[in-house]
């Protein structure tokens, strides 16, 4: 099987939170992915090492100059150039970006039909506002249908599920409450590493080439619960959506050394059987010390 090449996996963050979930993200898996941070607000670019930056700022003013989704398209249009070497060379493009204000509606609609045009494959995780945010929505819900359209994949976030979440993990909704970084990390590992079974980008393009909605799916457990892990999984943050009609389904379990071909099974009997019945689905595992005493399920479903 080959391996994936240098530079295949990139991980883009657009607008504040978007870079700062991308920034935390790709802190699990740098040696793995490159970093693309894309803001109007220099500030998202602070402590961020290796990343390819690049500042929407036609004015020159410095900070939230993109108060609008349309200006920052544009702006981002001017700019695209700068990023062709970089997305020649990506397999898979993360983007992640929360909606709602100006630079991350804007810009990250545009990056992704950048992507795609060259035949990357794009997961995009959109955080929604919250409820309270009554303008902010307005934008979001403007911009997510061409977000979803040029996105192979594109998650809706509820911040709301997100910050609950984090508090209850003791976490920082702001970088990802540590859910999107699970996410992003295990999906990155699984298809950067061989693991006890492999899975490659073929094998996602497969999955998410289902038409429908797709989503992503992630829970964490003791190695002694499987069906809890499950269950979590279930209502992680990201599942708005009944997965109960999925077509395809690409799982990623991740244990230490304890971690036997048992639990693979367990798990992933237990998720696909609330699934299609004609459900595809593709299995890898992996195996870590770190990881010892606990599982991770981390799934892709598409055709919803
Ligand atoms: N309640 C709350 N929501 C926030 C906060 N920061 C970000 N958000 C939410 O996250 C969404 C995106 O925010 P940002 O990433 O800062 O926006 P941006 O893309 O940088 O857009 P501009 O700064 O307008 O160019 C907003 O619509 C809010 O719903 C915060 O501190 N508090
Ligand atoms: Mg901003």
């Amino acid at each position: 099987m080959p391996d994936v090449h240098e530079g295949a996996i990139l991980i883009a963050g657009v607008g504040g939170l978007g870079c700062s979930w991308a920034v935390s993200a790709h802190r699990e898996c740098g040696d793995l992915s490159d970093l693309l941070l894309i803001d109007a607000d220099e500030s998202s670019f602070r402590g961020s090492g290796q990343a390819h930056c690049l500042h929407l700022d036609a004015v020159g003013d410095g900070s939230g100059a993109a108060a609008l989704p349309n200006l920052a398209a544009h702006r981002l249009s001017e700019g695209l150039g700068a990023l062709d070497p970089l997305l020649d060379n990506a397999e898979l493009l993360f983007i992640m970006t929360g909606l709602g204000g100006g630079t991350g509606s804007g810009a990250s609609n545009e990056l992704a039909r950048l992507a795609r045009s060259k035949n990357c494959i794009v997961m995009t995780v959109a955080g929604l506002p919250f409820a309270e945010q009554p303008l902010r929505n307005s934008i979001a819900n403007a911009t997510l249908p061409s977000l979803e359209a040029n996105s192979d994949v594109c998650i809706r976030v509820s911040m709301e599920r997100l910050a609950w979440y984090a508090r209850a993990r003791e976490e920082n909704w702001e970088t990802g409450s540590g859910w999107i970084q699970d996410l992003v990390e295990g999906l990155v590992t699984t298809l950067a590493k061989v693991g006890k079974l492999n899975l490659d980008l073929m094998d996602l393009r497969t999955v998410v080439e289902h038409t429908g909605g797709a989503t992503l799916i992630v829970g964490t457990g003791n190695i002694m619960d499987p069906l809890k892990i499950v269950d979590r999984a279930r209502n992680s943050p990201l599942t708005e959506v009944n997965v109960s009609g999925a077509k395809g389904c690409l799982i990623q379990v991740e244990g230490g050394p304890d971690m036997t071909l048992a639990h693979l099974n367990q798990l992933s009997e237990s998720l696909v059987g609330s699934l299609h019945p004609d459900c595809q689905v593709i299995l890898g595992a992996r195996a870590s010390d770190e990881m010892v005493g606990k599982l991770r399920l981390v799934a892709v479903v598409s055709g919803l």
